[in-house]
């Protein structure tokens, strides 16, 4: 099994123009704001304090890179808090753009999601860019420590079939407890060696900024 022997940051960016040129496959980190993203990037790195954690829903809106050895790692600015006003989610949605349209080797996305709760309006929004890009994506339903153990199994399916994936896309985890990291090496693994294989694949024409 693929075995995480790096991790370290290497930058945010606010913007298209701070995006890291990388030779290495990239992959994406997803979710809404406090699903435990930067919990699951400290867990795969097995580190407590890579990604900043925090009980109260983040504002950055920075893209910010790991360096995973094998592959970089990107966590992508969270989506779905309350208080946000238009103009911000707006100017969140061109960064997402420019970022599926222009990141170089953007191999696949880790969608994160509340185990607990069906997807929201703004997961489906994130799961059409993905489409729309044609980037991969693989959902991982996160927080599972919160469910009766024989509630994750059927939770994680019905998540899948909410996202038209099968179930082979859709990883039931507890970034808290480390429940299944090894279900996710495995998948990376299965990622990066398909990226071995034939490279990008994407049908997605970038489209121009206008700033
Ligand atoms: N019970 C439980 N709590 C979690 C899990 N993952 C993250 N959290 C908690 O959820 C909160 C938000 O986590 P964080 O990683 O900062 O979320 P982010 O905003 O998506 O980066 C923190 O209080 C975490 O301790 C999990 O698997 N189980
Ligand atoms: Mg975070």
């Amino acid at each position: 099994m693929l075995k995480i022997t790096k991790a370290e940051f290497i930058k945010s960016a606010a913007d298209q123009k701070g995006f890291l040129p990388s030779d290495r496959p990239v992959i994406a980190v997803a979710g809404k704001s406090n699903v435990g993203k930067s919990t699951f990037i400290n867990m795969l790195a097995a580190r407590n304090k890579l990604a900043k954690t925090s009980n109260t829903p983040g504002r950055t809106r920075l893209v910010n890179y790991f360096d995973f050895g094998s592959f970089v790692l990107a966590d992508l600015p969270g989506y779905g808090f309350a208080q946000v006003s238009k103009v911000e989610k707006e100017k969140w949605g061109r960064v997402m753009d420019s970022f599926f349209a222009t990141q170089q080797n953007l191999t696949h996305v880790l969608l994160l999601t509340d185990i607990r709760h069906d997807p929201t309006a703004e997961d489906r929004e994130m799961a059409s860019y993905l489409h729309h890009y044609a980037i991969p994506f693989t959902v991982l339903c996160n927080k599972s420590d919160k469910l009766g153990k024989t509630r994750v199994k059927p939770r994680a399916k019905e998540i899948a079939e909410s996202f038209y994936l099968t179930q082979a896309n859709v990883i039931a985890i507890s970034a808290e407890k480390r429940t299944n990291v090894e279900g996710v090496l495995q998948r990376i693994e299965e990622i990066l060696s398909r990226y071995q294989e034939y490279g990008v694949q994407t049908l997605a024409v970038a489209e121009e900024e206008e700033e």
